[in-house]
């Protein structure tokens, strides 16, 4: 179906819904959402959540300004869903690199660039709106297990995002996932990331080698770091913009914490030389040894909620 197609489908189901537009931004569509207590902009190409605000207040998720909204590539910014093998495979551990057929694989696997479909769009009440979104990945070379993805967006006082995985298949497999929060904030060199000072990490720009930092990070350089059965709530405390994020999660053990800085900034798609002062991703993740096994027929459900208190 085409674009114009399939936005007058999705308009004759949810087009009356208060609050609900479905619009078209150059190749993908999205639905955004307005109710009393939030706005937000979901992606049906990856199932993205590309903006999420609280009304009135600054945006809680960084987007950039750089996206050109081309089909099959996922948008810089929001937050992707890295499924199922996070970040570059070759890095991935044995039981999942073995399932996948290539070694010439895109990092954070292939989901986020597929198109999923709207399910449903409830008004929970005033100030909630729910949309289900879902994906069914059939069996392929490059991964030959097949699933279904469904991810429940809540948008309210509070960002929660929910991502169902069920093996369809008579085989077991295993993934590493995440959700790739990119979080807005005043400046980098006014933000601190609490509650993690006491969690060893993994620096993957220095070997991979296992550290720890015993106080709050502040990002001063190129920061890509592993934290792994990391404690229920991480905030990020933001001066400039005088409020905190705070993420919490449900069975997405670990944190990646990432911010490019000054030259890395300068090598990533999509993305303005000084972006890196006004982002940091901090990822819910199921990784290395945390890598999920799934046995046919079950499932396997992991939360994320992402809410902004004023300082
Ligand atoms: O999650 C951190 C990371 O793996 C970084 O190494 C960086 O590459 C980032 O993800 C973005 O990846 P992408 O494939 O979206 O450019």
């Amino acid at each position: 179906m085409n674009l114009a197609d399939q936005v007058q489908a999705l308009y004759a189901k949810y087009g009356a819904l208060k609050g609900i537009t479905i619009e078209i931004h150059k190749q993908l569509i999205a639905i955004a959402v307005k109710n009393e207590a939030a706005s937000a902009t979901v992606f049906l190409q990856g199932a993205q959540v590309a903006e999420y605000s609280r009304i009135g207040e600054q945006p809680v998720l960084w987007l950039s300004q750089e996206n050109d909204f081309k089909a099959g590539k996922s948008l810089r910014g929001g937050v992707p869903i890295c499924w199922p093998w996070f970040g570059d495979l070759s890095r991935n551990p044995d039981q999942v690199k073995e399932q996948v057929n290539y070694t010439e694989v895109p990092a954070h696997g292939f989901v986020r660039a597929q198109d999923w479909e709207l399910l449903a769009v409830d008004l929970i009440d005033s100030e909630t709106t729910r949309l289900t979104l879902q994906l069914e990945v059939l069996p392929t070379e490059l991964w030959p297990y097949p699933a279904v993805l469904r991810l429940t967006v809540t948008v309210g006082t509070e960002l929660d995002l929910e991502l169902k995985v069920k093996n369809l298949g008579s085989d077991s497999f295993s993934y590493t996932s995440a959700l790739h929060s990119y979080l807005q904030i005043g400046h980098v060199s006014e933000t601190a990331i609490e509650g993690l000072e006491t969690v060893e990490y993994i620096d993957t720009l220095e070997n991979w080698q296992v550290k720890q930092s015993n106080s709050a990070i502040d990002i001063s350089a190129e920061t890509d770091r592993i934290y792994p059965n990391i404690p229920a709530q991480v905030a990020i405390k933001d001066k400039q913009m005088r409020r905190q994020i705070v993420m919490s999660a449900d069975n997405l053990p670990d944190m990646v914490v990432w911010n490019p800085w000054i030259d890395k900034s300068k090598r990533l798609s999509h993305f303005a030389d000084n972006d890196y002062e006004n982002m940091v991703c901090l990822e819910n993740a199921s990784v290395l040894d945390n890598a999920v096994d799934l046995a046919p027929g079950s499932d396997s459900i992991s939360k994320v909620s992402i809410r902004s208190v004023r300082l």
